[in-house]
């Protein structure tokens, strides 16, 4: 490829809406384009990269026994219906009507479909284990899309789908999916790690795993234990409950605290430890106000409170719910809230303490020995707390740390969920009836890409493993004057081209600086530079971009070969 001929249209400046590096480069170095609000064109040089990724995604699902097919993006709202789930996405979900005012949404993901396809023609159990997987533009009309590919509305996805005869044969294919990811993953030379992500029993039934890119910029927070294999998405981490100390029970006092806004101030004035006080955090649903009490110096997990309660989801109570529920924030407390008049969630571990300070529900009060059970009744009691860094990991006790990730993969054992609600069964040895057992798998290819991006970068541009770049080796040559070198660079572009590397070479009349610029913004693995000197030395120069290491490799030898095995290691 010639760069006066690529179409790589580089941006002096980036707009601010880019806040992390993968969405400025990508926009930077001609990549990609914005379309309209989470939507994106990928340019020739993200398209490369693309095919890349989903080659190696086929080379592992096929490897896996996996079959690749490619359904219909709008999916009739019937099979939604049939499932049950048309209602449950609101405005996330893209609907649409056909000329005869027929339903439809764009496909946000395929159980639906999938299944409906398979009931159809699966009979008999010698049909199973059957996996299809596609990789096809996804929808979801996210309320805020940002930082460009990590969280677009329009996003391609290989979604895969098991089919066994029962749970035996669903581990199996989940192990082997599991199995897939984590040599697509290090294949495309991300540093990544499957995490726990349901919320089953404390250390995870195993019903799902996120496979997480570390990187700061991740959305997605993990906590993982320093001394055992442990690691867990930590919206979904399940925790012990801390049993207290046995101590007599107080009588319960109302007590003035002027300006005491936080637990902390609280504590402070009132000389009672943290661990015996009580922290609430309000939400409004569409259930109404829900009140979560956690220890003091607890955090609430706003996704277990939404999973406790029921919720499709929840946001911050406005005050007038608070007051119209007789309560004012920075006083709340459960004593005399009416747990059928307000959704009242206390944690676990709460119920366990004794003598505890909270909220009076009225502005500059506070009440001081509050016993859960003896002086209030919740509505709900469960795990509600978010793992903090340091808390013991469930597996072995060690503290754990947090991290960011970028989620790049999820794979979810679904059980019968869908073939059950939709029929889809096979006649099992005995000619009996069963349902079919299913797991999906689902990889964000742009996702994957960006996220590559977000690890390999410096402050020159972007750093392609070689397994994804666009393109191995940028010859450049230097000195656009010297016809002699430019014949030799030429020569040299035909060469590695003709030994099966992908080479670009740059024949802008543009001065070196400019040329060495751009190739470190689009990162490319290797650049040979070629010049006057190229020829008085017989020497080949070569820059490895991730390193800056430089290598010189005579000419009369096969640097080509010695390019490749240069490769391996990028
Ligand atoms: C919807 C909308 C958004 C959604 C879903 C449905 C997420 C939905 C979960 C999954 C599970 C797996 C197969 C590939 C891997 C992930 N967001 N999910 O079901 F209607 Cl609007 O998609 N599906």
């Amino acid at each position: 490829m010639r760069v006066t001929k690529m179409y790589a249209p580089t941006l002096r400046e980036v707009p601010s809406e880019a806040e992390i590096a993968s969405h400025q480069l990508l926009l930077r170095a001609g990549f990609m384009r914005k379309s309209t609000n989470g939507m994106y064109t990928y340019l020739p040089l993200a398209w490369r990269v693309i095919k890349k990724i989903e080659a190696i995604i086929r080379e592992e699902m096929d490897n896996k026994g996996a079959q690749e097919i490619m359904m219909p993006i709008m999916q009739p709202a019937e099979i939604w219906q049939e499932s049950g789930r048309w209602g449950a996405y609101g405005a996330e979900m893209i609907r649409l009507k056909d000329r005869h005012g027929h339903e439809y949404c764009l496909g946000p993901t395929h159980e639906e479909m999938v299944t409906t396809v398979v009931k159809n023609d699966v009979r008999s159990y010698r049909q199973l284990p059957l996996n299809l997987y596609q990789i096809q533009d996804k929808f979801r009309d996210e309320r805020r899309p940002r930082f460009g590919l990590m969280r677009s509305r329009d996003f391609i996805m290989k979604d895969a789908y098991s089919f066994d005869r029962d749970e035996a044969g669903l581990e199996q294919s989940y192990q082997e999916m599991y199995d897939a990811y984590t040599k697509i993953f290090t294949r495309c030379g991300l540093n990544f790690r499957p995490v726990e992500a349901d919320s089953g029993a404390i250390g995870g039934s195993g019903a799902s795993h996120e496979f997480m890119v570390l990187a700061e910029s991740g959305e997605a927070e993990i906590v993982y234990c320093s001394a055992c294999d442990y690691a867990a998405d930590v919206e979904k981490a399940e925790l012990h409950t801390i049993t207290a100390p046995e101590e007599a029970e107080l009588p319960m006092e109302k007590v003035v605290t002027p300006d005491c806004k936080t637990i902390a101030d609280v504590c402070a004035y009132l000389q009672a430890p943290v661990d015996h006080s009580m922290k609430a955090v309000a939400f409004q649903s569409e259930k109404g106000l829900i009140l979560c009490f956690v220890r003091g110096d607890h955090e609430v997990n706003e996704i277990k409170v939404i999973n406790t309660v029921g919720v499709n989801e929840v946001e911050m109570a406005e005050p007038e719910l608070l007051a119209k529920a007789g309560t004012v924030g920075g006083y709340m407390g459960p004593v005399g809230m009416d747990p059928k008049k307000v959704i009242i969630v206390v944690d676990q571990s709460v119920m366990q303490m004794h003598n505890i300070c909270c909220g009076a529900n009225e502005e500059g009060y506070h009440y001081i020995n509050v016993n859960p059970g003896r002086d209030f009744t919740p509505t709900y009691v469960a795990d509600i707390r978010l793992m903090a860094e340091g808390d013991p990991c469930p597996h072995c006790g060690a503290p754990v740390k947090k991290a960011r990730g970028i989620e790049v993969g999820q794979v979810f054992k679904l059980f019968t969920k869908y073939s059950q609600a939709m029929h889809a069964t096979y006649l099992d040895e005995n000619g009996k009836e069963q349902p079919m057992v299913m797991g999906c798998y689902g990889i964000g290819v742009g996702r994957t890409m960006a996220a590559a991006v977000e690890q390999n970068n410096d402050k020159d541009g972007m750093i392609w493993p070689a397994a994804i770049a666009p393109y191995h080796v940028l010859v450049v040559p230097v000195n656009i004057k010297d016809e002699a070198s430019n014949a030799k660079a030429e020569e040299i572009y035909q060469t590695l081209q003709k030994a099966g590397l992908e080479v670009v070479i740059d024949d802008r009349k543009e001065r070196p600086g400019v040329k060495f610029k751009d190739a470190d913004l689009i990162g490319y693995p290797l650049r040979v530079v070629v010049g006057p000197k190229t020829l008085t030395t017989g020497e080949l120069e070569v820059k490895v971009r991730r390193t800056g290491e430089v290598k010189m490799l005579p000419l009369g030898s096969d640097y080509a070969s010695a390019l490749k095995e240069m490769l391996h290691s990028l």
